[in-house]
């Protein structure tokens, strides 16, 4: 009997669906002010979760902004990119999650751009400079977008991941920023401060 109330709550679970927890994660500027759209994503340790291609995903051009200016799709997503303006656009990325360009044009190309890296790309357009979105690919099932500063990954099967937080604020020189995050039967809480040039202690 005393044996048995002293196991960990984890290995009582009936399956590992039973027990997913939350993650719950606090993201601010080096300052402390909270982030919106900073992305956490969860990397099985020794693993990989399998992920699915997202339907419907789409960036327009509108009033001459990209909308949304930050995207997440998972690896596979083809993406359209509607212009909403009377003025066309020229949408491009170099960036080696996605080097693709749609040549100057008006209404919705006909072909989406399929995201089939991991990793984040810049977007930006020929014609307007000012133009900028970023378009976030994981290839984890497990993440989540901040508002307010605050990210809840939700049913995260126990285990042990490496938590990936990304913001439009970190420079392009900055590393991915890696944490070390151990899920088990209860949620966990987890506080990030993220400066320009990565994870501030
Ligand atoms: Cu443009």
């Amino acid at each position: 009997m005393h044996a048995r109330t002293a196991f960990p709550a984890a290995l009582l679970c009936a399956s590992a669906a039973v027990c997913a927890a939350n993650v719950d994660v606090t993201v601010t500027d080096a300052a402390g002010s909270p982030l919106a759209d900073a992305v956490v994503m969860l990397e099985p340790v020794g693993a990989k979760l399998p992920v699915k291609p997202m339907a419907g995903a789409q960036i327009a051009q509108h009033a001459l902004q990209f909308s949304p200016q930050v995207s997440v799709v998972t690896v596979g997503t083809p993406v359209m990119f509607p212009n909403q303006d009377t003025v066309k656009h020229h949408v491009y990325s170099y960036s080696p999650a996605k080097t693709f360009q749609i040549k100057l044009y008006a209404g919705v190309p006909h072909t989406p751009i399929v995201f089939d890296k991991p990793g984040v790309a810049v977007l930006g357009c020929n014609i307007h400079d000012s133009m900028l979105a970023w378009v976030v690919v994981t290839d984890t099932p497990l993440w989540a977008r901040s508002a307010a500063g605050r990210a809840k990954v939700a049913d995260v099967p126990p285990g042990n991941y490496q938590m990936h937080v990304w913001h439009s604020s970190l420079n392009d020189a900055a590393p991915p920023q890696l944490l070390p995050v151990t899920v088990g039967a209860a949620d966990v809480e987890q506080s990030v401060k993220l400066g320009p040039a990565g994870i501030a202690k």
